[in-house]
Parts: C-alpha cells; structure tokens; sequence
C-alpha cells in the first residue's frame, strides 16, 4: 500500500480524500526528510482534488522497491510521477528509466552544497530519458506541472488550471492596484 494513511504527518485520509477514486499522481522521495519540502505539492493536488498517492522510495536504499513502483505505477492508473530527493538524486532518473510515464524531479535542498548538487543530479539526464526538472525544493511547481499532464487530456483539470491562473493574475493585479495607490 503506497498511500499514506491517518497517521501521517500530512493528515491525508486515503478514504476521506481517495472517496474510492485511483490515484492519479504519484509523489514518491528518497527519504522521510523530504516531506517538508514535497508536503507543498500534496497540498497543492489536495486543492486541486487531484486523488493522489505519496510514500518512501530511495534509489540506493531500497532499490528493489524502486524498481517494483516504477514498473508498476502505470499498470495501477498512475498517470504522472513527481519524485523528490537531495544530494546524490537519482530517484528521478532511474524511476523515468524504468517507466513511459512522465516524471517530474524536485530538487531537495540538503545540508550542503544548497541543492544544486541535487539539481545538477536531476536536470543532467542522457539524451532518450527525460526528467522534467523544477527548481530546487519547488515541490508545489512539480504538482503544478502534474495537473497539467493531466489537464492536457482531462478537461475538468484544465478548467481548474485556468481557473487557477486567471486568479493568481487576479490576485497580482490587486497588489500592484494596492501599491500605486
Ligand atoms: C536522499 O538523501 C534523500 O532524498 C534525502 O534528500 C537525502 C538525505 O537523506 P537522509 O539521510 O536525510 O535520510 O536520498
């Protein structure tokens, strides 16, 4: 079972929030020290009511369970992977190598080297396996783009996505009218 249930940090019932729908995101990272900065895309897919699924997946800890949720995660419906990890971030790529499905790297600021030991991890994939790569820590950018991909053949979250846009347009323009009067 790769979704979170009432005792996780990000409080997200599976049944009260799934209301029996599959998920279609999944948000994996390499390590439980990655949630406070992937729990911004949860919130993001939670108000968009994007069903989604979010768990531990570590390319070098747990390789075999990497493997199995990659090749996997299209066959259970998923349409879009976001995967989050730091320093030597191979979750993204390896996960993209091992599945159609289009995945979606955030960068984790560690301890050291500000992120961009993660980011250059990330964005420098080989020619043939994309990952698309937000910026560092920007986790609320990668649900974001996943609403997207799903918006791209799924009206109801292209409309949300609109929506979403003409009031963050709205909400700009409410600030500058603020400060020039
Ligand atoms: C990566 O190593 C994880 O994605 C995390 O960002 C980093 C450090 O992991 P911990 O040592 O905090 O578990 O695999």
């Amino acid at each position: 079972n790769y979704i979170l249930g009432n005792s996780s940090k990000l409080s997200i019932s599976d049944e009260q929030f799934l209301k029996g729908r599959k998920p279609l995101v999944g948000i994996i990272m390499g390590s439980d020290s990655d949630l406070p900065v992937m729990s911004a895309a949860c919130k993001v897919l939670q108000d968009f009511d994007v069903p989604f699924e979010v768990t531990i997946v570590s390319a070098h800890r747990t390789p075999h369970r990497m493997s199995k949720y990659a090749i996997e995660a299209g066959k259970r419906g998923i349409k879009t992977i976001i995967a989050g990890a730091g320093g030597a971030a191979h979750l993204p790529g390896m996960v993209a190598a091992m599945t159609p499905l289009p995945v979606i790297g955030v960068p984790v600021k560690g301890s050291t080297l500000d992120g961009v030991d993660s980011l250059h991890s990330i964005v420098q994939m080989p020619r043939g396996v994309p990952v698309a790569t937000v910026a560092i820590n920007n986790s609320t950018n990668a649900a974001l783009l996943a609403i997207r991909m799903l918006g791209s053949f799924d009206t109801i979250y292209y409309e949300k996505m609109q929506s979403f846009l003409l009031k963050q347009e709205a909400e700009v323009l409410e600030k500058a009218d603020r400060l020039e009067t």
